[in-house]
């Protein structure tokens, strides 16, 4: 297995001057997901957690984790023993922890918006947290203290009520230790150790043992994702989630300062996520001896990494975008609404105006996207598969909503309520009308 030799592990490539529309429309598409299909799958999976809430999910978790719990759910104070994790470790979470809360603190809205539209007339609006959040971090193929911080810190710092962090369960039946810490780090108030729809129906519906929450958010795999679309729509559970997620991807456009050892590694981080992660490469007008080095790259440092079988799928399925010039490749890639989207250009600070449509931009040689991944400070949970056009990444206004309010002097409603009445009965809405009226009807007699 170790020496497998499957000849060179190349992305596909396509020259933007010689596709047609069509074509270029096809560069564009990320792989369909059967999101129909896996609704279906989930529906039992949530009923039955809705139904039979712990017994259930007991069940399903030794049915998909293969784990025999007692129960789901742990509470603080979290054993010490449970978060005994290398020192080196805990040092680099702690440097992480600092910058990812120094970024997103700085986002909280505790600032009330006053304005007084007429005299006598003032709307005000201001922010409070989401009291209840469930916290979805995957298991799988690899363990995620960090998205651990990227959801818990802004959740912490907004100040929710209630955080409930639900990860599956190891064959042991415990949690990561690094997600433990993490999770003591950020005052997660619950732990449910459950994976998959039935913990994403769990935190939707509340059990016995689960407590409810008001949003759920977080990146999975296609039954987290299709189960947390499901819970969404059902009045019942009155939840909210945070974005349709997909496969990762990055979009990197790289011109003739850029370094091939630089750009193929970039391009390996995120294909190593996963067999469906997308990779796009945008060559600016590159000779063929550079983007055969970026190439050549490529092939060398994806045979030498452990996750090799998995970047073996994904860059195959990925593509080299041809272009002429810096301008084709933005549009390029506003079209393409990345993710991700790495600038290996000789202007890349300038040219960060020109971006439309990203989750998160990376700006110059020396800012790889493992950056934002792990520590920077910015968000990982962030728009997949276009939704870059219309989302923004998890930020700490995720976590809070608005409220607004006003107050009306009776001098102001003096000079509004008959705007108002005027348009109730337009509407031929008499009671709305009454409501200013027999106000109106006041003031005058006490003037
Ligand atoms: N690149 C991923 C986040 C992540 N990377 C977690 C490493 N760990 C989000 O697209
Ligand atoms: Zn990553």
């Amino acid at each position: 297995e170790e020496t497998k030799v499957d000849g060179p592990i190349r992305m596909r490539t396509s020259d933007l001057s010689k596709v047609s529309p069509e074509e270029r429309v096809q560069l564009l598409r990320r792989p369909v997901l059967k999101s129909d299909e896996m609704i279906e799958k989930v529906k039992p999976i949530v009923e039955a957690v809705r139904q039979r809430g712990d017994e259930a999910l007991l069940e399903l978790t030794a049915k998909f984790d293969r784990v025999k719990l007692d129960s789901t759910v742990i509470f603080p104070p979290f054993a010490p023993e449970s978060m005994v994790i290398e020192e080196d470790v805990r040092k680099a979470i702690d440097v992480a922890y600092s910058n990812i809360h120094k970024f997103h603190a700085a986002q909280v809205d505790g600032s009330t918006l006053k304005v007084e539209t007429m005299p006598g007339v003032v709307c005000s609006r201001f922010a409070r947290p989401i009291v209840r959040v469930g916290l979805y971090v995957p298991g799988g193929t690899a363990v995620l203290p960090s998205t651990a911080l990227m959801l818990g810190i802004p959740a912490q710092v907004a100040g929710c009520k209630e955080i409930v962090l639900a990860t599956p369960p190891r064959p042991d039946g415990s949690i990561t230790p690094e997600v433990m810490y993490v999770a003591h780090l950020v005052g997660a108030s619950a732990i449910l150790k459950a994976g998959g729809a039935q913990a994403v129906a769990a935190m939707a519906y509340g059990t016995k043992t689960v407590p409810k929450v008001d949003k759920i958010f977080g990146p999975g795999n296609q039954w987290v994702t299709a189960a947390k679309m499901l819970v969404q729509n059902d009045t019942d559970a009155l939840v909210s989630i945070d974005m349709p997620a997909g496969p990762s991807e990055v979009l990197v456009i790289a011109d003739h300062t850029a370094n091939p050892a630089f750009v193929a590694a970039d391009l390996l981080s995120q294909a190593e996520h996963g067999v469906d992660s997308q990779v796009v490469l945008v060559a600016v007008n590159l000779t063929p001896e550079h983007l055969a080095a970026i190439e050549q790259e490529v092939d060398v440092q994806a045979s030498a990494l452990s996750r090799v079988d998995i970047v073996r799928q994904s860059i195959p399925k990925s593509i080299i975008v041809k272009v002429a010039n810096t301008d084709e490749a933005i549009q390029f890639s506003n079209d393409y609404a990345p993710e991700h989207l790495i600038l290996h250009l000789e202007d890349a600070s300038q040219r960060v105006a020109e971006i439309d449509n990203a989750g998160s931009v990376f700006v110059g040689a020396f800012t790889p996207e493992s950056c934002g991944d792990y520590a920077s400070g910015t968000n990982h949970t962030l728009p997949t598969n276009g939704y870059a056009r219309q989302f923004s990444g998890v930020n700490t206004l995720s976590f809070q909503k608005h409220i607004t309010s006003q107050e009306i002097t009776a001098a102001g409603l003096d000079v509004l309520g008959p705007v108002v009445a005027t348009l109730a009965d337009c509407e031929g809405l008499q009671a709305h009308a009454n409501a200013v009226r027999v106000r109106l009807d006041q003031v005058k007699k006490s003037a």
